[in-house]
């Protein structure tokens, strides 16, 4: 997907349309320094970037949601995508699921269709999360690599849309920025240390700290990225390891070797949990309160 030119300009916000904060601090970082740009509001042209997608691209939307996330999180979370995910273009949900059966019937607009992909229920919760990786890498070397996406994102389901996410978040590969940590000092991030562990970044390592709720690319990337992160994982395991933060710690691993083509700003996967933050306008993902306690039993 082209980048608009816009995005190589320091955070250009002319034509924000909505109210501008008064209090609105510009300096964000707009570019990497391996040179991948970090999509920011106000650093694209949604009416450009949507004319660019006019190609009869097909977008896919992966989504896992077993046990009580499948009833407590899938409907809203589809619902939202409806209104604001890649709006006028040709999207697939996939969505994995234990529970076919239990999958919401949300009404799909034109172009737009869900496809349901079985998978076993996980003991531990520890491993619904990071099966993701090998359940997406076999499907990606199978039915879904054969599927009629040309660009596939892989979320979380326990977030909600709220405002138009669009083809300014596609790429080669695409790496979310992590909400909590898009400020902290690089070696404070919370990566993998421990050296046995195959997600491990020794000092000076890791360029951010990726957030596995949002991820995506061609298919071929994303076959690379959850290859290298299931068998991180699989090691891990063999070796009686458990990387800090699972999966998510393999994937901040997995983008310091292979560098991301594109960066998602916080704005892309929003808490509010986070505080007021002045660069951050108007996010298009945000997260479902966390409910630990109830969930993680
Ligand atoms: C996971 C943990 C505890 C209790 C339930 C579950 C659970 C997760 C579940 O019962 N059913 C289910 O479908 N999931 C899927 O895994 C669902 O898609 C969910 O969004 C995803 C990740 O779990 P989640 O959202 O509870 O974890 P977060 O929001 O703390 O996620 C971050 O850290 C995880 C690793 O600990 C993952 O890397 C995740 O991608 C990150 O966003
Ligand atoms: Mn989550």
């Amino acid at each position: 997907m082209g980048v608009c030119p816009l995005a190589r300009i320091p955070l250009l916000r002319d034509n924000f349309t909505g109210p501008l904060h008064p209090w609105a601090q510009p300096e964000v970082l707009t570019c990497t320094c391996w040179g991948a740009p970090i999509i920011w509001d106000g650093t694209f042209d949604p009416d450009m970037t949507q004319q660019e997608a006019v190609q009869n691209l097909t977008i896919g939307l992966t989504v896992f949601a077993v046990r009580r996330y499948l009833v407590k999180y899938l409907a809203c979370f589809l619902e939202t995508a409806e209104q604001h995910f890649m709006v006028g273009q040709c999207v697939v949900y996939y969505v994995f699921t234990e529970g076919p059966a239990a999958v919401p019937r949300v009404r799909l607009g034109p172009d737009r269709r869900l496809r349901v992909a079985r998978v076993v229920r996980e003991r531990r919760w520890q491993d619904v999360s990071m099966v993701r990786m090998r359940a997406l890498h076999a499907a990606l070397g199978g039915w879904l690599g054969r599927c009629e996406a040309r660009f596939v994102l892989c979320v979380d389901v326990d977030q909600h849309f709220s405002e138009a996410f669009g083809s300014e978040a596609l790429a080669e590969s695409v790496a979310q920025l992590l909400a909590w940590h898009y400020r902290w000092r690089r070696r404070l991030l919370p990566f993998e240390r421990d050296a046995r562990s195959a997600a491990a970044l020794g000092p000076g390592e890791g360029d951010f700290y990726y957030h596995a709720a949002v991820f995506g690319g061609s298919m071929a990337a994303l076959r690379q990225l959850t290859a290298y992160c299931a068998r991180g994982l699989r090691r891990d395991r063999t070796r009686g390891l458990e990387a800090r933060w699972h999966d998510e710690s393999h994937l901040s691993k997995s983008f310091w070797l292979h560098k991301p083509a594109k960066l998602l700003s916080p704005e892309f996967c929003w808490s509010h949990d986070v505080g007021r933050r002045a660069e951050i306008l108007r996010p298009q993902l945000l997260w479902a309160p966390k409910e630990y306690a109830l969930l993680r039993g």
